[in-house]
């Protein structure tokens, strides 16, 4: 996924695996392969190969289990309650998890330690300790490497194993067992907190002013163990307190929390800050000094300036086995867009969601509030330091624009290569290979490549660019135009090549797979965007008829760049339409956010977010925050409170009131994230270089251990919430991206107007007058209902 660490460095970082003090004997026979694979074996679907000095194996693909293609060796004594070392180097050609095992060398299998990492292109170390369950002298090492779903090829080599001292176990310090959201609160919304306590019972919590001072008393809600956490919770309730300013505290069980605001105006700049991160994302034009200061304007990246080799006429990606049979020939200019992440790739899956949610932060403003109060109001325009800003155009559709231009460019032209993918989206533009870190994107030397075209791409540009178009109208009638006839090309390439997937094996050379394999909520999406800008019947059609659109949306993951269904299916909910079932979508809606409810209310820590596994994916920040955004949605819909309260408390979560005590979001709260993995910001690795910006959010905790940090930091697993590193090269916990930006950026603007004004009206933009007079017209037939009845009572 990234440039691997060199060895030293992995090591250096790994403080969690210290060298043993007296090590035993080596038992693995033949650990290094230095001429010969004997007495290690493998399956029978595979070969060892040790001409490289490493046992490689060609894996094939396409089996169900890990353990259907397996690297061994037998001979392995186990002593029970003795303390082992067991360390490997992998590396493999795809990033496919893996599973390496001490364990029986018969039925039942049964291990006594596993590691499972996930490969990468460069080799790397792995070190664990374990103490043997079992006594067992004819134990064996496995690496269990099937299951993927293409042929690719393992290497692994320096295995051992000997008696030696357990690492100690990592611990992460916390300034405090009174987790609050350091921001703070709003003063009409909810305000709580947790407390990690060994008590069962409740206790006393106090709110102090600056001085000192009690503001507010009670006890604690003892709520149990938060399986996430791995803690014992209670839940501090102060919603009532109606006092506002600076510098509260929360004292309970003997410990004070972190100071924070109470405050109506808590998210204003966290809004203008979350948005601006997109600017210093772009790529193709310089970042000014006049908007963002000296410390973040650098030179354009990314156009053909040396020693840049792209990206204004770039070529196709190399033949590769995964993409057999594609021919591409000529050069695109696909300058511009925003950069995904800490990497310079330029994806159109991820671009699509983020850029979504950018032009949604302004479609909720415009559908709740009119477009005259949206104009005036968080969004204005020349609000944000943007070169764009005082052109007449709301900030955030300027920024997205950068974007949905560059979406267009990787559109396929029609007449380039061959004519079955003209109209489709390439997936996506990147490096030949992973750079290393620190690398301004003006510095990045490596050849980039346009890589095959995929549906879901194709579909993420018809999405975003019919959005666009219907929000861009008002403003620029030509670019909403072009936008549209973008759209519809896509729709209709995409319609005539359905299943054109990205490989997760296009995912390990230089930028990340965003592969997919069901694009039926891509189609969805796109419908219902294509649909609710033109009115069309054949996309009400495409929108009624697909099988996504009465499924079951609800699970721990709301949606995200794969899971793309609810961004349809909020859109049909909230933007007026003459959808026949739109009260049934919208109920849908309603039904989606109860989940994040009923997840949020099995959560101690404020967070919408409770996988029955306990288990965090990949980003999970993004993840609180785009189930807070249904719950926002909720609110829209029903107006009831009950779903703000609840899309609020969700930022707590990310404001610090977690496991770990931290502000995943840099420059807000006391203990914030800043060693965010990302090549230009990289003060960690270098002092003369800036941390992230403010009000840019760290992916935040993954529980399966992705990147080498995090594997030499837990070699055996880390419970959810703590699976965390605020480390640069830890970019599998630690990464910055658009799309998580993309999701905090709406809630910020979101809680900025307080919850901003709900609306369940049924017209584009009914503003507050309209809706005065509609709320006094009811008001007049229902008292003039009621006294009519009363009359006809009292003369029966
Ligand atoms: O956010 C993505 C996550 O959901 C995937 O599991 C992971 C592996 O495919 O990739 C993440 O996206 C990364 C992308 O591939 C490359 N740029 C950085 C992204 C965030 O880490």
């Amino acid at each position: 996924m990234r440039p691997a660490l060199p060895l030293a460095v992995v090591l250096l970082l790994a403080t969690a695996v210290p060298a043993a003090a007296v090590d035993g004997p080596e038992l693995i026979p033949n650990g290094s392969f230095d001429t010969e694979a004997a007495p290690w074996w493998t399956t029978p679907d595979m070969v060892a190969d040790t001409s490289s000095g490493s046992l490689c194996v060609d894996v094939p693909g396409g089996s169900s289990t890990a353990w259907s293609s397996i690297v061994g060796v037998d001979g392995v004594p186990l002593v029970k309650g003795e303390t082992y070392r067991f360390g490997f180097t992998v590396s493999g050609t795809a990033e496919v998890p893996i599973r390496a095992l001490v364990q029986m060398n018969t039925e039942p299998w049964t291990s006594t330690s596993e590691v499972g990492p996930i490969m990468q292109a460069e080799p790397q170390p792995y070190e664990v300790g374990f103490t043997s369950t079992m006594d067992w002298p004819a134990g064996q090492v496995v690496f269990q490497v099937g299951g993927a779903p293409d042929d690719w090829r393992f290497c692994v080599d320096d295995v051992s194993v000997h008696t030696g001292e357990l690492p100690a176990p990592f611990e992460q310090e916390t300034a405090t067992r009174v987790r609050v959201n350091q921001l703070g609160y709003l003063p009409t919304g909810p305000k709580r907190a947790s407390l990690v306590t060994e008590e069962t019972d409740a206790v006393p919590w106090h709110l102090l002013d600056p001085e000192g001072e009690e503001v507010a008393t009670g006890t604690t809600t003892p709520r149990g163990e938060d399986r996430t956490a791995d803690e014992n919770v209670h839940v501090i309730t102060f919603d009532d307190v109606d006092a506002t300013g600076a510098g509260f505290t929360l004292v309970a069980d003997g410990e004070t929390s972190h100071p924070f605001a109470i405050d109506a105006d808590l998210y204003a700049d966290l809004a203008s800050d979350a948005l601006g991160y997109f600017y210093l994302a772009r790529s193709g034009i310089e970042i000014d000094a006049v908007l963002v200061g000296d410390e973040y304007a650098r030179p354009a990246g990314h156009l053909d300036v040396a020693p840049n080799t792209g990206d204004t006429a770039v070529g196709c990606q190399a033949p590769r086995p995964w993409y057999a049979g594609w021919t591409c020939d000529g050069t695109f200019d696909v300058r511009g867009g925003w950069y995904d992440a800490g990497d310079h790739g330029k994806y159109v899956v991820n671009g699509g969601i983020a850029v979504h949610q950018l032009l949604d932060t302004w479609e909720r403003a415009l559908v709740a509030q009119g477009r005259e109060d949206a104009e005036a109001g968080a969004l204005a325009d020349g609000t944000a330091a943007i070169p764009e800003a005082g052109n007449g155009v709301p900030d955030v559709l300027d920024e997205a624009r950068w974007e949905l231009e560059w979406m267009q460019r990787m559109q396929v032209p029609a007449g380039v290569g061959s004519a079955e993918y003209a109209g489709l989206a390439f997936h996506k533009v990147q490096d030949d290979g992973w750079t290393g870190l620190p690398l301004p994107p003006d510095e990045d030397p490596q050849a980039r490549q346009v890589h095959r075209p995929s549906t879901a791409a194709t579909l993420n540009l018809a999405a975003v660019a019919a959005k666009g178009a219907r929000l861009w109208e008002p403003y620029d009638e030509e670019f909403a135009a072009s936008l549209l006839a973008s759209a519809r090309t896509a729709w209709a390439a995409a319609e005539q090549t359905p299943d054109l997937y990205a490989s997760a094996l296009d995912g390990n050379e230089g930028g990340g797979p965003y592969d997919d394999k069901d694009v039926s909520d891509e189609f969805y999406w796109a419908a219902a965007e294509l649909f609710l800008t033109t009115g069309d019947d054949e996309f009400a059609d495409a929108v009624t008829g697909s099988p996504v659109h009465s499924a079951d949306l609800t699970g721990a993951v709301a949606f995200d760049w794969q899971r793309t269904a609810a961004l349809g299916r909020m859109d049909l909910a909230l933007v007026p339409s003459e959808l026949p079932d739109r009260d049934a979508v919208r109920d849908s809606v309603v039904t989606l956010a109860d989940f994040a409810l009923y997840q949020q209310g099995k959560a101690f820590f404020g967070q919408p977010y409770q996988p029955s596994d306990a288990r965090f994916e990949w980003g999970s920040n993004g993840i609180i925050l785009n189930n807070a955004v249904t719950l926002a949605a909720a609110a829209d819909i029903t107006g009831d409170d009950e779903y703000r309260t609840a899309a609020l408390e969700s930022l707590d979560h990310v404001l610090g009131r977690n496991a770990l005590d931290q502000s995943y979001v840099t420059g807000y709260g006391t203990e914030f994230s800043r060693n965010q993995h990302h090549r230009t910001f990289a003060a960690q690795l270098d002092p003369t270089l800036p941390h992230p910006p403010a009000g840019t959010l760290s992916g935040g905790p993954n529980s399966s251990i992705q990147d080498p940090v995090a594997a030499q930091t837990w070699p055996q697993g880390c419970v959810a919430q703590r699976c965390y590193l605020d480390n640069i090269q830890s970019w599998s916990t630690n990464e910055m991206t658009i799309n998580w930006n993309s999701s905090l950026t709406w809630m910020a603007v979101w809680a900025s107007s307080d919850g901003g004004p709900t609306f369940s009206g049924a017209s584009y933009g009914v503003d507050g007058v309209a809706l005065a007079w509609i709320l006094a017209g009811s008001l007049v037939v229902v008292v003039g209902l009621a006294t009519f009845l009363l009359a006809r009572r009292k003369k029966s």
